[in-house]
């Protein structure tokens, strides 16, 4: 049995499947996609996964792609480490949960990554280079191309912002009863959340939970985890390259 992961250390879509393999103990290896270098473009691997994006799972000779099929499936397929509600109704939150965190915190969280990170490089491009480059993604194309080289304005950083700090009073609500996860135990629906609000602190923007407590703690409960430890190896935090964007 074969467990490839094509993926990058920063992607926080990429380790959110890191997180879910290891706290299955499954053994995997990983192949880094340099996405600044556009290794995610190239035609090899877009036969792989035709979005331009990672995550990638090869296993065996299936081919998954997309984070939340990925740890789904791995569930489904290694259900010994569960981490997915035993009811129907259980399992049907877990995905409420995970379906909200693509519409709401995954997207939202680009936008001050971008601005804070990525801007600076597509800064040093000329326009005709920016627009080839916003044209090469299957799945950002719009998202580059309607940041354009200037970045995104204050009014749409505040609108980001709304929706993260949305998601973490959500999460303080669901567990005010003084649950220690999402869903009572722990689940998909946490790995699935965990790497933007490890995003969110490495930009500068834990502020965003510094008065909800439950929240707090269940962010430091995660970094306990071996798992966490494990995904976030050097190379997978931004502030460890910019070292400035803390401020
Ligand atoms: N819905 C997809 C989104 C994947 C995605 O957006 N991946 C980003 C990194 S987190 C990527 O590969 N970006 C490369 C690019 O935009 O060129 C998933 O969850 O797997």
């Amino acid at each position: 049995m074969s467990l490839v992961l094509y993926n990058a250390p920063q992607s926080t879509c990429s380790q959110k499947v890191r997180i879910c393999l290891w706290e299955k103990g499954l053994e995997f290896s990983e192949i880094k996609l340099d996405l600044f270098k556009g290794d995610q473009l190239t035609s090899e691997y877009k036969q792989l996964n035709p979005n331009g994006v990672v995550p990638t799972l090869v296993h065996d000779n299936e081919v998954i792609v997309d984070s939340s099929v990925i740890i789904e499936y791995l569930e489904d397929l290694f259900p010994d480490v569960s981490l997915s509600p035993a009811t129907a109704a259980g399992r049907a939150h877990m995905r409420e949960w995970m379906r909200f965190s693509e519409e709401v915190p995954a997207p939202a969280v680009r936008v001050p990554s971008y601005n804070k990170v990525f801007l600076r490089h597509f800064q040093k491009m000329t326009e005709e280079e920016f627009i080839a480059f916003g044209e090469s993604k299957p799945l950002r194309k719009d998202f580059f191309l309607k940041m354009g080289r200037t970045g995104y304005s204050d009014a749409e950083m505040k609108q980001a912002e709304a929706r993260l700090r949305m998601t973490v009073e959500r999460m303080q609500l669901q567990m005010q009863d003084g649950r220690p996860w999402l869903l009572g135990d722990f689940s998909l629906a946490d790995i699935c959340i965990i790497p933007v609000m490890v995003r969110l602190n490495d930009i500068g923007l834990s502020r965003l939970w510094a008065d909800c407590d439950e929240v707090a703690e269940w962010y430091s409960r995660f970094l306990q985890r071996d798992a966490l430890q494990k995904t976030f190896y050097f190379g997978s935090l931004l502030s460890e390259q910019y070292p400035d964007i803390q401020a």
